[in-house]
């Protein structure tokens, strides 16, 4: 007898929303953007435009996905869909993290390039296309190009935090990553999806594309205080699952035996037929 299991629960189940269906049937797009958003209504609808601006000039699609936000967040979103044919509301039934929402997006994303931003307009959409024109003209073996910061809008305790945590990173992971919570990351959307899955991955992309033998590129993007809303972070939150994540890490790539490059044999042409 075949015995068959499933996952269950609501991770497995997407729902879609307002004009999903027409923004999935649009040309593929040469980029989609991933937005993780959760109780940021205070943002979305301009940044949804302001993105829609930055990438006027390109064939593109917008991903928001919301986490099970409390607030009208979906709703505004949804209502902007009207104005914008690019974008695709997504929603989880119950939240489960920024990590699992941009996995979301990614997953949904139509193009073969992906850029992720944060939901609550602190990444500049304006930076956006300079990191994802650089990774489209680099060659297949440069996965990603990740933004960092330059005179981060946030209170000096954050900066803190997040400098001595990328510090202690960096050393133990060698990644090179000065500053690897910034949300502002392109990629490509196969290489993402070939990195092991866990939560508050977004803070490993650099040290996990490494891994799997892919190069990364840095480059400089701006930064905007909070206008709305809360951080769904405090640091104290943050250091415990950063000390649990980081050995994680390690034994990852305690684990990762690299191959060192791929290659594939040029087979002799079959001999033509009589
Ligand atoms: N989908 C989802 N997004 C989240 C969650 N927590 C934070 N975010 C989003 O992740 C981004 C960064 O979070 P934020 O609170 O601004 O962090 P900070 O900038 O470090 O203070 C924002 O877009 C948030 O909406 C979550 O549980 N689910
Ligand atoms: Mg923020």
């Amino acid at each position: 007898m075949i015995r068959s299991v499933a996952a269950t629960g609501p991770t497995f189940r997407i729902l879609r929303y307002g004009r999903a269906m027409t923004a999935r049937s649009a040309p593929t797009p040469e980029i989609s953007i991933v937005v993780p958003v959760f109780n940021e209504a205070g943002a979305v609808e301009t940044l949804a435009l302001e993105i829609s601006t930055a990438f006027a000039g390109w064939r593109h699609e917008m991903v928001f996905v919301d986490d099970a936000s409390g607030d009208d967040t979906r709703a505004r979103l949804t209502a902007l869909s009207g104005r914008l044919p690019g974008l695709r509301v997504m929603g989880h039934r119950r939240n489960a993290g920024q990590s699992r929402a941009i996995r979301t997006g990614v997953l949904a994303a139509r193009a073969p390039l992906v850029v992720t931003l944060d939901g609550d307009g602190q990444n500049d959409p304006a930076d956006a296309p300079r990191l994802v024109a650089a990774l489209r003209d680099a060659g297949p073996e440069v996965a990603m190009i990740a933004g960092e910061r330059r005179k981060r809008q946030d209170s000096q305790a954050k900066k803190w935090a997040s400098r001595a945590a990328n510090g202690v990173r960096r050393r133990m992971l060698r990644d090179k990553a000065a500053d690897t919570g910034c949300g502002l990351k392109a990629f490509r959307r196969e290489a993402f999806l070939a990195l092991p899955y866990f939560d508050h991955l977004h803070r490993y992309l650099p040290a996990l594309m490494l891994r799997e033998g892919f190069e990364v590129r840095f480059e400089p993007v701006g930064h905007r205080p909070r206008e709305s809303g809360q951080s769904k972070y405090t640091n104290l939150g943050r250091l415990g699952v950063a000390l649990f994540d980081l050995a994680g890490v390690m034994w990852l790539n305690a684990r990762a035996r690299p191959t060192g490059g791929v290659e594939e044999a040029t087979l002799p042409a079959p001999p033509e037929r009589a």
